[in-house]
């Protein structure tokens, strides 16, 4: 029997969670990924699974001030994937978060869709603060957003970016990041996706960026590292940077330790997974898979 993909309409609140809730968004999170890109045959996996558990906390844990009703509203928080390629995660998260119509991920990399395979601004898609895809280029634009935000309107928005740690093989991050530094901005908060994986083989191996928090140091940021999975630590490593935002004069630079392809066993930490869709056999099992979590969640009672 042909696999039938469709996309429940629930959405979820942006207010605290419990580590059960987070755990259920994650797998929701996960589940639309696998189904928008098993529709489009192409894209990229690994990444947008390896993030799932932080864009959960970020725009579910009550940490992003945003407002999907008027998503323009012009004192929300920005959001910048810089790491455009990942845009999968960012579109489940939106549509979760009630800025689209979650059947609007069955749309994914179709022609004239919304949902284009990096974030395109002139696709008109709510929550889409800029266009990206092209490596590096995001988190200047971020950076420019919390110049203004901080040394031109005064204003107390923040501004998160995530780039990709293959990406920050890119020279012109290291500008971003010494302008940041440099301008004392506090209120701009950089995620690393520290997953040792890129297009073509191990981060290290292709051109190492280690050691990452020293040369975040260096650039006079406040630098967290977490296990990128971990519910509490990414709360608490969110809630840092916002008190940072207020008493410090650093900006933020978390560096997240993740898997590749987290959650579907036979595409956790391989970086062949990086552009890969799943076909109709690995679809199957991977939704089999965030079944059987699904019931080992509600089993632990977290
Ligand atoms: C300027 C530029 N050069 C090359 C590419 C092609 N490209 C897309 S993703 C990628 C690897 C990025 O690795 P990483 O940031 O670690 O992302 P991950 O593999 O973890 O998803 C490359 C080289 C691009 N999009 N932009």
């Amino acid at each position: 029997m042909a696999l039938e993909i469709s996309f429940s309409d629930k959405t979820f609140t942006n207010t605290s969670h419990t580590l059960q809730e987070f755990s259920e968004i994650s797998l929701e999170l996960r589940r639309d990924v696998i189904k928008s890109l098993y529709l489009a045959k192409s894209g990229h996996s690994g990444g947008s699974l390896g993030m799932a558990d932080i864009f959960a906390v970020l725009f579910f844990g009550g940490i992003l001030r945003y407002n999907p009703a008027n998503w323009q509203w012009e004192k929300r928080d920005k959001f910048v994937l810089s790491a455009g390629h990942i845009a999968p995660i960012l579109y489940a998260t939106l549509a979760r978060a009630g800025f689209f119509p979650t059947k609007e991920l069955a749309t994914l990399r179709k022609l004239h869709s919304r949902l284009q395979g990096h974030p395109a601004l002139d696709a008109n898609l709510p929550g889409i603060e800029t266009s990206a895809g092209s490596l590096g280029q995001g988190i200047s634009i971020a950076l420019g957003m919390a110049m203004t935000h901080k040394l031109i309107d005064r204003t107390d928005q923040l501004v998160f970016s995530v780039t990709g740690d293959g990406e920050i093989e890119e020279g012109s991050v290291w500008e971003a990041a010494m302008a940041a530094g440099n301008y004392n901005l506090s209120n701009l908060c950089w995620i690393v996706d520290n997953n040792d994986c890129q297009i073509d083989g191990r981060v290290h191996q292709v051109m190492s960026i280690y050691p990452i928090a020293d040369k975040f140091k260096s650039f006079n940021f406040n630098v967290i590292t977490i296990d990128g999975h971990n519910y509490n630590e990414i709360l608490s490593a969110f809630n840092t940077f916002k008190e940072n935002a207020k008493t410090s004069d650093k900006p933020t630079c978390i560096i997240a330790k993740t898997y590749m392809g987290k959650g579907i066993s036979f595409m956790e930490d391989d970086y062949k997974w990086h552009g890969m869709p799943p076909n109709e056999e690995q679809a199957r099992k991977a939704f089999n898979e965030l079944e059987k979590m699904q019931q080992q969640i509600k089993s632990l009672n977290l």
